[in-house]
């Protein structure tokens, strides 16, 4: 495959219809055809049309959204999803400003998707053309490559190059700025490189050198208090059966974060949930799998400190970064973990009986947890505890139904209870928190998945953001089930200001009103219903799941109780 990179379709192997001449807009669209890319998300604008007049030659799908915020976003999720490269397509100015949230947010999370914004006509290059903005410059550092592209004939070979792009190393985001007299013009097809596809991308599944996959399966085997974190790049690598694998056959816990919730389903032997920081005081040996040591592991300051920490990461960048380690590993999660596995298989498992009694301890001390936390879970309280409410969507919660959280306290609250029932059925914003996903995660996963029941918690605040495009998902037929967590409040804000500043300053600029969602939803032809008491949620959801419209739960909840991550600041420490 990688030798014949440098093929390209030539006149007489392209389509007789496509004979001749070809416009720059349906050049983009060839070339996102032949990555695999079925739909793009898209607000309209004059520098784009061509785009579109491409999509329906190539028979991609478009979704035409309210907010380009929103189409980054869905891109975003849609690769989540998928494992398909995402692309969103906005226009010049602030149609590309409005992206850079769904941009930045998939580079800190590591998503795949492809970014178009227009620019004015190159012939009015730098002249205070309509919407003319250095969209380069703005994008380059939130992304892997950020491009113009110079010429027609260039135009597919360069969505080529930027969708390569997004899979050197971990993945990420890619942004072509392509002008408007680019997309317009028509070149001859034999003077056009089209790369072909399956003849221009490599495979990306390192094992890394083999001598360490040998000295962690040493490491391993010898090991009695060994524990793994598995990361987003155990779903982004799709290396959940790989995971299992290693955790199962050499009996070692697994916690999961991120994209890599519901790896293990809650209830397996090797599913750890509540004792992620017991486990990290107490292992000998502890492997983080596609993460890195960010805040929301305390930049790897809450491991032993005589414990052995191997780290697997996709980005060399990443490993070491913020905590030293005994071993590092670089390359696809599958593919190591798979190595791993096999090189064990064949040597004397010193620790195997002492890793029992560690899995039996941790049991334990989760157990221990579980019961601690449950008079809260079931809590009659009015105005409705939010922990009842997190247990109450679990409840709900199938092995078909993908999860999203997308709000403050609410979602904090929410973490330790919802646990997704299937690998790939969590999706969060990741490391950069931007509220506004709930929304476009679930158009896109619905797109994606239609057999699949989508569900989301929302915040009021993180609804407000992108919640017109609701509108969106009724209008496309894209039903899910939002719930609307509504204390009326920016709680998680609104906590570490009251507590610095008192309830007479610090509740300054995190008061919102008590919006009816319920009728918001009804306005734009979705199902909506108001919950007051916690015996109502349930119903209220069944009745939700049995509209099959596009559904917001409006619950309201205690605004004057905090998780204890927000009262902690455990975020900002
Ligand atoms: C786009 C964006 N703006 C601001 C913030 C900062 N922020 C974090 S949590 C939060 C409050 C969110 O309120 P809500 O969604 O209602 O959840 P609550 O904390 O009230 O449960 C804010 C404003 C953010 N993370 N993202
Ligand atoms: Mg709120």
């Amino acid at each position: 495959m990688a030798g014949a990179a440098n093929r390209s379709v030539d006149a007489a192997s392209v389509a007789p219809k496509d004979v001749g001449k070809i416009s720059g807009g349906n050049l983009v669209a060839k070339a996102l055809k032949n990555e695999g890319v079925d739909v793009i998300f898209t607000l309209c604008g004059g520098h784009i049309i061509d785009i579109y007049d491409g999509c329906l030659n190539e028979g991609i799908k478009i979704i035409d959204v309210r907010h380009e915020q929103v189409a980054a976003h869905a891109a975003d999720g849609y690769w989540r999803v998928t494992g398909k490269t995402g692309c969103a397509v906005v226009t010049a100015g602030p149609g590309t400003t409005d992206a850079v949230t769904g941009v930045a947010n998939a580079f800190r999370a590591e998503s795949a998707m492809l970014l178009i914004g227009g620019q004015g006509p190159s012939s009015q290059h730098r002249m205070g053309s309509l919407q003319d903005l250095p969209h380069v410059d703005m994008m380059r550092p939130i992304t892997k490559f950020a491009s113009t592209v110079p010429s027609t004939d260039r135009v597919a070979d360069m969505v080529t190059m930027a969708i390569r792009e997004c899979y050197s190393g971990a993945p990420g985001p890619s942004f072509l700025e392509i002008p408007r007299d680019i997309l317009d013009a028509t070149v001859d097809v034999a003077k056009a490189r089209i790369p072909a596809p399956g003849h221009y991308r490599a495979s990306t599944r390192s094992v890394g050198d083999p001598r360490d996959i040998e000295k962690l399966a040493d490491i391993l085997v010898r090991s009695a208090r060994p524990c793994v974190l598995l990361g987003t790049q155990v779903w982004s690598c799709r290396a959940t059966d790989a995971a299992i694998e290693f955790c199962r056959n050499l009996n070692i816990p697994a916690f999961m974060n991120g994209a890599a919730r519901g790896t293990f389903p809650p209830g397996d032997p090797h599913h750890f949930h509540q004792t992620r920081s017991y486990a990290f005081e107490k292992a000998d040996v502890i492997v983080i799998v596609g993460t890195p040591f960010d805040f929301r592991m305390g930049y790897g300051r809450r491991l032993r400190a005589d414990a052995t920490v191997v780290q697997i990461d996709l980005d060399y960048r990443t490993v070491g970064k913020n905590r030293d380690i005994s071993l590092g590993l670089v390359g696809d999660a599958g593919a190591i973990l798979a190595a791993v596995t096999q090189a064990a298989s064949g040597r004397v498992d010193d620790g195997a009986r002492r890793r029992e009694e560690w899995l039996a301890e941790l049991r334990d001390q989760e157990r221990k947890a579980v019961e601690a936390q449950r008079p809260r879970l079931l809590s009659d309280a009015s105005p409705i505890h939010p922990l009842r409410l997190a247990h109450e969507i679990n409840q709900f919660l199938t092995e078909d139904s993908i999860f999203i959280g997308d709000g403050g306290d609410v979602v904090t609250f929410s973490g330790g209870v919802i646990q997704p029932k299937s690998p790939g059925h969590w999706m969060d914003p990741g490391p950069l928190g931007t509220l506004g996903v709930g929304t476009p995660f679930a158009m896109a996963a619905k797109l994606a998945r239609p057999e699949k029941e989508v569900v989301c918690l929302f915040g009021d605040g993180a609804f407000g953001l992108t919640g017109w495009d609701f509108e969106t998902c009724v209008r496309n037929g894209l039903p899910f089930i939002g719930i609307v967590g509504n204390n009326s409040h920016m709680n998680q804000i609104r906590y570490g200001q009251t507590a610095k500043y008192g309830k007479e300053r610090g509740e300054v600029a995190n008061r919102l009103g008590d919006v009816h969602f319920e009728e918001f939803a009804k306005m734009l032809g979705g199902h909506g219903e108001e919950v007051r008491a916690a015996r109502d949620i349930a119903p209220a959801l069944r009745r939700a799941r049995e509209s099959r419209k596009c559904a917001l739960i409006n619950v309201w909840i205690d605004p004057d109780v905090y998780s204890s991550g927000t009262m902690n600041q455990t975020m900002y420490k």
